[in-house]
C-alpha cells in the first residue's frame, strides 16, 4: 500500500489529492474437467457413455464494504485465486462450481486493468460488486459427444483456465477525523506521532498550509484516516489567516478533534471557544460532527495547570503529550472506537 501525495495543482493549495494505491493479481478458477465414463450394468453388455461435465471455475469478485476506509488490507502484488471447478463424475454427474473469491474494498475504489489502463469500474455503493476475473468454462464429459453414429465416444475436454488480470485499485482517501485548533497547538506533531505521515512541524504559526492525511493502523487490521489541518484563528470564517475553505476536506469527515495546546497565548478553553465559533460560523451543519477534545503538549504544563485546564474543558477532554507519549494510547482507543461505531452505523 502506497500513499501518493501529489503536489497541489494550479497553486490554490486546495488541489491536493491523497491517493491510496495498490496493484494486485486476480485469477479466476479453472473450469473442472469433463470425464470419460461408460455405464456398467449387469444386463447391458456395452453401456453408453455417461461421463459428466465439469463445474465452472469460481470468479474473483470485488465487493464494496462501507466499513473499510482504506486499501491497507491489500499487500502490493498480492495474488487472489478463486477455486477450481470440480471434475465431472460418472452417471452424468456435473462437477460442482468452484467457490468465488470475494475481496472487500472500501467505497470509492476505482478499479483499472493495470496492463491496459482501462477502467473496469468505479465502486461507490454499499454492496456493489464487480467480477474482476471470471472462472474458466467447464470441460465436457464424453456423454456430451455421443451422436447416432458415434455411440461410444472416448473423448472429453478439459476445463478452460480462468481469466487472469493485474488490477490497479485506487482510492481517493476521505478522512475519518480531522485535527483542528489554533496555530502551534500541536496538530501536526500529533498526526506524526500516530501515523507514518511526516507533516512539517515548527514553532511558528501556520506551519501547515495544506491538509495532510495520515493512516492510523490499529490492531487486527483496523485502520482509519486522520487529517491534519492548517491552524485557525479568530476571524477565520471571515477569511482571516488561511481561512476555512480547507474545511471542505473534513465535511465528509465524521469526527472533529479539537487540539488545544498548553503554553500558548490563548488558554485551552479560549482556543476551544474560538475555534468552535469559527467552524460553526463557517458552517452550522458541522455541529452534527462528533467532537473529541484533546489537551496537548501537557509535558509543558505543571500538574496544577493541567488539572485546571482539563476542568475548564468539556467533559472527557483527554490530556496528551506527543513529546512523552502520555495519553496517546487512550486518545487512539477513544478515536478508533468512535470511528468503528460510525462505520458500523453505515451498514
Ligand atoms: N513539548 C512539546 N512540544 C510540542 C508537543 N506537540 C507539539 N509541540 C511543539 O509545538 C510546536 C507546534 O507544533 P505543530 O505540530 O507544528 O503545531 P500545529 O498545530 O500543527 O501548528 P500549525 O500547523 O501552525 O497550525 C512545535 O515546536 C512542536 O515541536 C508536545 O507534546 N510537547
Ligand atoms: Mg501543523
Amino acid at each position: 500500500m502506497i500513499i501518493v501525495i501529489e503536489p497541489p495543482k494550479g497553486g490554490t493549495g486546495l488541489g491536493t489529492r491523497f491517493i491510496d494505491l495498490v496493484t494486485i493479481e486476480v485469477h479466476g478458477g479453472r473450469g473442472g474437467d469433463g470425464i470419460v465414463s461408460f455405464r456398467r450394468e449387469a444386463h447391458v453388455p456395452r453401456g453408453g457413455p455417461n461421463g459428466g461435465d465439469g463445474g465452472a471455475g469460481g470468479d474473483v469478485v470485488l465487493v464494496v464494504d462501507p466499513k473499510l476506509a482504506t486499501l491497507a488490507d491489500f499487500r502490493n502484488g498480492a495474488i487472489f485465486r478463486a477455486e477450481k471447478g470440480v471434475s465431472g463424475g460418472p452417471n452424468n454427474r456435473t462437477g460442482r462450481r468452484g467457490e468465488s473469491a470475494f475481496l472487500k474494498v472500501p467505497p470509492g475504489t476505482v478499479v483499472c486493468d493495470a496492463d491496459t489502463g482501462a477502467e473496469l469500474g468505479d465502486l461507490t455503493l454499499n454492496g456493489q460488486k464487480l467480477v474482476a476475473a471470471r472462472g474458466g468454462q467447464p470441460g465436457k464429459g464424453n456423454a456430451s459427444f455421443a451422436t447416432p453414429r458415434i455411440r461410444a465416444p472416448r473423448n472429453a475436454t478439459r476445463g478452460e483456465p480462468g481469466e487472469f488480470r493485474r488490477l490497479r485499485l485506487e482510492l481517493n482517501l476521505i478522512a475519518d477525523a480531522g485535527l483542528i485548533g489554533v496555530p502551534n497547538a500541536g496538530k501536526s506533531t500529533l498526526l506524526a506521532t500516530v501515523s507514518a505521515a511526516r507533516p512539517r512541524i515548527a514553532d511558528y504559526p501556520f506551519t501547515t498550509l495544506n491538509p495532510a492525511l495520515g493512516m492510523v493502523k490499529m490492531d487486527r487490521g483496523f485502520s482509519f484516516v486522520l487529517a491534519d489541518l492548517p491552524g485557525l484563528i479568530e476571524g477565520a470564517s471571515q477569511g482571516i489567516g488561511l481561512g476555512l475553505q480547507f474545511l471542505r476536506h473534513v465535511e465528509r469527515t465524521s469526527i472533529l478533534i479539537y487540539v488545544l495546546g498548553t503554553g500558548l497565548e490563548l488558554t485551552p478553553l479560549q482556543q476551544y471557544l474560538t475555534v468552535r465559533e469559527e467552524v460553526l460560523t463557517y458552517k452550522p451543519e458541522l455541529e452534527r460532527l462528533l467532537e473529541i477534545v484533546v489537551l496537548s503538549r501537557v509535558d509543558l504544563a505543571g500538574k496544577a495547570e493541567m488539572d485546571e485546564a482539563l476542568a475548564s474543558l468539556p467533559e472527557g477532554a483527554l490530556p496528551v503529550s506527543a513529546a512523552t507519549g502520555q495519553g496517546i494510547d487512550v486518545f487512539l482507543r477513544k478515536l478508533s472506537d468512535s470511528v468503528r461505531k460510525l462505520r458500523e452505523g453505515l451498514e
